[in-house]
């Protein structure tokens, strides 16, 4: 994939606006100031695309980057930051939620962002919950882990897998820096799996509610390029 060839494509402030998928999708998920941005920015080698503040709250739309016309890179809101209105909130869950549960979208992957410094809080459990609810495949990114000395890093490592609802085992778990470009490296090798599965399967991507379809076979499509269980 050519990093050099991306582009910032639409910002979206209602789920209605979002229109079919047209390339597969991989979004970004985590709290208000997590830093979702900085690294979009960094995967992405480009220093301003997405846009970053030191004021939280700053993504209130999702926005759709487009990486080489292979990949949607999907910028959600961040949640949880306490200063915004009961309206925006409701307004931010409902654009997120209505994302996530959208049948027509071909998203291949949530990468969900934790802070390195903290456990994951409740608002970060309920959102992996969802994921696995949903049986949407996931990555959790561990941010700003250049704040870490090397004793803290450790401790936090050890401690964050049994913090997470699921197989401690079976989640992929990075380490990413926005200041050191840590991790960048492992999430580009992801969306390249990501990438080459879906010219592989197409039609396998788009996803049917857990619910109406039971077991539905899906299982083989989601693991692949996210490195665990594949079959
Ligand atoms: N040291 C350090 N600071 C970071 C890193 N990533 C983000 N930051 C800082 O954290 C703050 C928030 O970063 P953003 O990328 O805007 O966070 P966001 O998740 O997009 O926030 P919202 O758009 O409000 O949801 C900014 O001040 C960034 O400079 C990192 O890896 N290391
Ligand atoms: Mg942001």
């Amino acid at each position: 994939m050519n990093y050099h060839n991306v582009s910032f494509e639409a910002a979206y402030g209602l789920k209605q606006q979002i229109p079919v998928s047209r390339l597969p999708e991989v979004a970004f998920s985590g709290r208000s100031n997590v830093g979702k941005s900085s690294l979009i920015n960094k995967l992405l080698g480009r220093k301003a695309l997405a846009r970053v503040s030191s004021e939280p709250g700053k993504t209130a739309t999702i926005n759709f980057y487009n990486l080489d016309d292979q990949l949607h890179i999907v910028d959600l809101p961040g949640y949880g930051y306490a200063k915004v209105g009961l309206s925006d909130k409701q307004r931010w869950a409902g654009l997120i939620e209505g994302y996530l549960k959208d049948e027509r979208r071909n998203l291949g992957l949530v990468v969900q962002l934790v802070d390195i410094r903290r456990p994951p809080s409740d608002q970060d459990l309920q959102m992996i919950g969802f994921l696995q609810q949903m049986e949407i495949p996931y990555v959790v990114v561990l941010t700003k882990a250049d704040k870490l000395n090397q004793a803290q890093r450790r401790e936090r490592l050890a401690s964050i897998a049994a913090e997470l609802p699921g197989d401690p085992e079976g989640t992929v778990i990075i380490p990413f820096s926005a200041l050191s470009g840590e991790g960048v490296d492992e999430l580009r090798e992801i969306l390249g799996q990501l990438v080459q599965f879906a010219a592989k399967h197409p039609e396998m991507l788009t996803r049917e509610a857990p619910e109406a379809d039971g077991e539905a076979g899906s299982e083989d499509v989601k693991v692949e390029y996210i490195g665990f269980d594949a079959e």
